[in-house]
């Protein structure tokens, strides 16, 4: 009786994580599915005997082992060759078609995690192995059970081994990392060290903690159960209740998978878990047998590897940069290297503290990444790599360009050059004054800004709306022309007309960012309402803290700040908010975009900041749609996205796109 309920009760559980886990759609409630485990709970502490293998509360990772037992792979784990272009994915298919002169292909995502071998006997699992070194891994049961979306049993009770790749979804990987840096533990440079460091721990309660995932990509001996392609052994491995990477491409020719490649290049950002590539299989296993196998790798299979996200370097020096607000930021000079698509040859180390706390010596090896896919970062110092060369990092103490002492305030972790004269100061001032999101002069690269103010023809921000007086001199200087100094005298001239808040972004109050000096213009409406706001008053905006307000007070008290706005205005420069403007943004421009699912913004509001940057919205998905904006449960319009190949970008990509 007891028994019967037992059995009925982890086939409803173990179903439910099924919908949930694997083919995400529940079928019950979270309080259905608490109150079924909390009864299989109950029931197995009252009948320890009863407990079975397959229930879903090992789950919770109750199980501690002295020591990884060692395992034997009867076939063993292959490993893939790896290649980095076009030229090599074509190469591959010569070779391919030396044996098999009309061979078709499998595309999977390469999954950056480690590789798993499930075993299962009667349709139970009874072992978890990790590839070790092809021939013998180590068992990691316990850990593998804890995984929700590993069946513990399967829909017919056969023996199988199916192998795939274990890995930890982003969003826990951001998760932990939160976490273990409020503990003040070491932090996990990226989702595959987490989940090799879960997958390796004695106590299952940890692994279980981490939420990891896993793909299933391989059948050892397809041929066992009638399979002859690799696209049949993963809809075989499916219709056992394996989770199969849902993006899967049949190729009929190597073009197939160069488009497949390209496509993936692009999007890889947007899946929910990390990729390193495309891994491509000859899909026939006749032919995979045909064509064999090399010493260490299947010659039928081979990994296109994307360009490397995280790249070792080694630091050469450490430079140190004076911004206009006078901070001193160190900045490491490096060995270039190719990263993501472009050569890197410096990092910022943004400050003393910074450089502390990763340990950093001039002359370590280090590696960088991409933060967000377009700065580059250090990850961490390859200690194990130092020769005893190396030397210690040590603040300077005075401004490399106007010697003045630096100051470093007790809330702060840079420090500063308060020199006001400073001209390094003085340059990035103005830099920023022209800059696209502040005052947008049109022309004025960084390089002519300083040639300017070298020359003497730009000291003071205000000095941009006299530089008509020198238009002579201008036009003789060696890469200009009449033309040249045109442009740049009309982008002056039409920055006159921009909306308040522009300003005020160009002024370079500190603390004031491109959000904060809209929320003042709008707020206050006029340049002389700012000047004349309280501290009080300025900290009863919403967004405007206690630091921002008392930097703008600051900086208006300072009477050669009022000289520069008079002087500005006896310019005509417009000093007036002028409100919603279009704001063209190659992103959003001429673009056609649908948004599904719940967002986090009000949907007017995501739809006025599509239209101002020169984008439309409509309501439904066709083949002319650009873009959709995907939400909290999306509906039917977010498969016809993908079905088209249509650009998906979830809530943080959108705002991110945005550049409000
Ligand atoms: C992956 C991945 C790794 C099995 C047969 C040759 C190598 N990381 O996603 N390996 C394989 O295939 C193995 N496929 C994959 N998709």
């Amino acid at each position: 009786m007891i028994e019967k309920r037992i059995d009925e009760l982890i086939k409803i559980l173990n179903k439910a994580s099924y919908e949930y886990y694997t083919l995400d759609s529940p079928t019950i409630t979270d309080q259905e599915y608490d109150d079924y485990y909390n009864e299989l709970v109950r029931l197995e502490t009252e009948h320890p005997d009863l407990v079975r293998e397959d229930s879903p509360t090992v789950r919770v990772g109750s199980v501690v082992v002295d020591s990884f037992k060692k395992v034997i792979h009867e076939i063993p784990m292959m490993s893939l060759d790896d290649i980095f272009s076009e030229e090599e994915v074509i190469d591959f298919d010569d070779k391919v078609k030396k044996v098999i002169p009309n061979p078709t292909y499998v595309c999977e995502l390469k999954i950056d995690g480690l590789s798993v071998s499930l075993l299962y006997k009667n349709g139970k699992l009874i072992r978890g192995a990790t590839r070790g070194d092809g021939t013998t891994g180590e068992d990691i049961t316990h850990n593998v059970k804890t995984i929700k979306s590993v069946p513990l049993s399967l829909p017919k009770d056969i023996d199988i081994e199916v192998r795939g790749e274990i890995y930890m979804p982003k969003s826990s990987f951001e998760k932990i990392n939160e976490e273990r840096k409020l503990n003040g533990e070491k932090l996990f440079a990226n989702p595959r060290n987490a989940a090799a460091g879960s997958v390796r721990q004695l106590d299952s309660k940890i692994a279980a903690s981490r939420n990891l995932s896993v793909f299933l990509y391989h059948l050892p001996n397809a041929n066992d159960y009638g399979i002859n392609t690799q696209k049949d052994s993963l809809e075989y491995m499916k219709n056992l209740t394996f989770v199969v990477n849902p993006n899967i491409k049949y190729a009929k020719d190597i073009y197939e998978v160069i488009e497949y490649i390209k496509y993936w290049q692009e999007h890889r950002s947007e899946l929910p878990y990390e990729i390193d590539g495309i891994v491509i299989k000859v899909n026939d296993l006749s032919d995979q047998r045909k064509l064999g196998f090399t010493v260490r790798v299947p010659k039928w299979a081979i990994a296109y590897k994307f360009p490397a996200e995280e790249v070792l370097t080694k630091l050469t020096n450490i430079e140190f940069c004076v911004g206009r607000t006078g901070k001193i930021t160190p900045r490491a000079d490096l060995t270039p290297v190719h990263l993501a698509g472009s050569i890197i040859s410096s990092v910022t180390l943004h400050n003393e503290d910074y450089i502390k706390e990763k340990d950093i010596k001039i002359g370590d090896v280090i590696s960088i990444h991409k933060a967000g896919d377009v700065i580059p970062e250090v990850v961490e110092v390859k200690k194990e790599r130092r020769t005893g060369d190396e030397v210690d990092f040590k603040m300077i103490t005075n401004c490399p360009i106007c010697g003045s002492k630096l100051i470093r305030k007790e809330s702060e972790a840079a420090w500063f050059c308060v020199n006001e004269k400073c001209n390094a100061r003085k340059i990035e001032g103005l830099i920023h004054f022209a800059s696209r999101d502040a005052m947008n002069l049109d022309g004025f690269g960084d390089n002519i800004i300083e040639d300017f103010y070298n020359m003497g023809y730009l000291h003071t921000i205000d000095d941009y709306y006299t530089l008509y007086e020198h238009k002579q001199d201008l036009k003789m200087l060696e890469g200009f022309g009449e033309k040249s100094i045109q442009n740049l005298l009309d982008s002056v001239e039409n920055s006159k007309l921009n909306s308040l808040e522009r300003l005020i972004f160009g002024l370079g109050i500190r603390h004031v960012g491109k959000k904060t000096a809209k929320i003042l213009a709008s707020n206050y409406q006029n340049i002389d309402n700012i000047i004349n706001a309280d501290y009080d008053s300025l900290c009863c905006i919403s967004d405007i803290g206690d630091i921002i307000a008392q930097s703008i007070v600051d900086y208006f008290a300072n009477e050669d700040n009022i000289n520069l706005i008079n002087s500005l205005k006896k310019y005509n420069v417009n000093m007036e908010y002028i409100g919603k403007q279009i704001e063209i943004n190659e992103l959003f421009n001429n673009k056609t975009f649908v948004l599904t699912g719940t967002l986090n913004m009000p949907r007017q509001e995501a739809k006025e900041l599509i239209e101002t940057r020169g984008g439309k919205v409509t309501g439904s998905v066709t083949s002319k749609t650009d873009v959709v904006v995907v939400g909290q449960s999306p509906g039917s319009k977010y498969d016809k996205a993908l079905s088209l190949k249509i650009d998906i970008w979830d809530e943080d990509l959108f705002v991110n796109n945005l550049n409000l």
